[in-house]
């Protein structure tokens, strides 16, 4: 039996070395992230001042797309900011996209500019990336704010391994000197949570699809995050006791379920604290885009 309490679960009679595993509830951290967002858009408003503002563009129908660009625009609503939704067809020209994205650029009253990914075949994502003005660049993906995460510099950090970030530090665990593996190298999270957790003094590892012995370096990690986009590839006997896993992976079944590149039943036998999916990053993501638009309002 599994009780459930507010932001933690005990599996009471598991004979296990860990019986107090804790669920790192993603869904009540992004609320109190937006809650802190819009306690200060509120403030912004008292003060007679023009809102922050976010504009979303989403290329296609892609469904999954379609759910987390009507979630970011529901989550602008809730927390009092001004939002655009922009939905372009599939076959809009990679050119018409630039302009679009041009005319937000030179739109004062716009704060924050989103490109939903992926977009189509025939639109070069890295074009559409770097059209966007770093100063709207909310994501973070731009080259300056990728440079400027790199130096160290106070900047955009992307939303998911930002909200990654928060989600750790809701467990009050100190990342200094810890072992801190990422499984998986893309741009948009593996890089980033990479140096993130190197700025809190972690000794951090990237693996990837290539990685020799993917177990023996997962056994490694303190803190263990999954990004890699195959269900179920982290099982138990991956995990040192104790450790934290952070689940960034959103896979879906054959049945249309939702689920995570980590296999939570036997994984959460052997972790200390462990995030679900749906209920982890997801909603953290969208929550700290919100902090990221409020950012880039502040900083114009
Ligand atoms: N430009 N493209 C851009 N920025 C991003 O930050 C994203 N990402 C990723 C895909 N493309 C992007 C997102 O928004 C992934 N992502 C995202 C956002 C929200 C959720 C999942 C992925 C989310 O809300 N997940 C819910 C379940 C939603 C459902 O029912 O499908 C969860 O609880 O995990």
């Amino acid at each position: 039996m599994i009780l459930r309490t507010a932001h933690w679960t005990v599996i009471p009679s598991v004979a296990k070395e860990s019986n107090s595993m804790r669920i790192i509830d993603g869904k009540a951290i992004s609320q109190a992230v937006k809650d802190e967002v819009r306690a200060e858009v509120a403030a912004i408003e008292a003060e007679g001042k023009r809102k922050p503002c976010l504009c979303v563009i989403i290329v296609g129908e892609n469904p999954a797309s379609q759910v987390y660009v009507r979630n970011k625009v529901k989550a602008a609503a809730y927390t009092g900011m001004e939002s655009m939704l922009i939905e372009l067809p599939a076959t809009v020209s990679e050119e018409e996209l630039l302009g679009k994205i041009a005319e937000l650029n030179a739109d004062p009253a716009v704060d924050g500019i989103l490109v939903q990914l992926p977009l189509p075949k025939h639109i070069d994502e890295e074009k559409v990336i770097d059209a966007i003005s770093a100063a709207k660049d909310v994501d973070g993906f731009h080259p300056s704010n990728v440079a400027g995460l790199w130096l160290g510099k106070d900047c955009v950090v992307p939303c998911t391994p930002a909200g990654v970030m928060r989600l750790l530090d809701s467990t009050g665990v100190d990342l200094s000197g810890k072992t801190a593996v990422v499984v998986g190298r893309s741009n948009i999270v593996g890089k980033p949570v990479a140096k993130l957790r190197l700025d809190r003094n972690a000794t951090v590892v990237i693996a990837h699809s290539r990685t020799a012995d993917l177990a023996s370096v997962c056994r490694q990690a303190d803190i263990l995050v999954a990004a890699v986009g195959r269900p179920g590839l982290i099982t138990g006997d991956m995990v040192k006791p104790g450790a934290i896993i952070i689940d960034v992976g959103i896979n879906r079944t054959p049945e249309g379920k939702l689920c995570g590149d980590v296999d939570f039943a036997s994984c959460s036998e052997v972790a200390g604290w462990i995030t679900p999916v749906p209920g982890g990053v997801g909603p953290m993501t969208i929550a700290m885009l919100m902090k990221n638009t409020l950012r880039c309002y502040r900083s114009k």
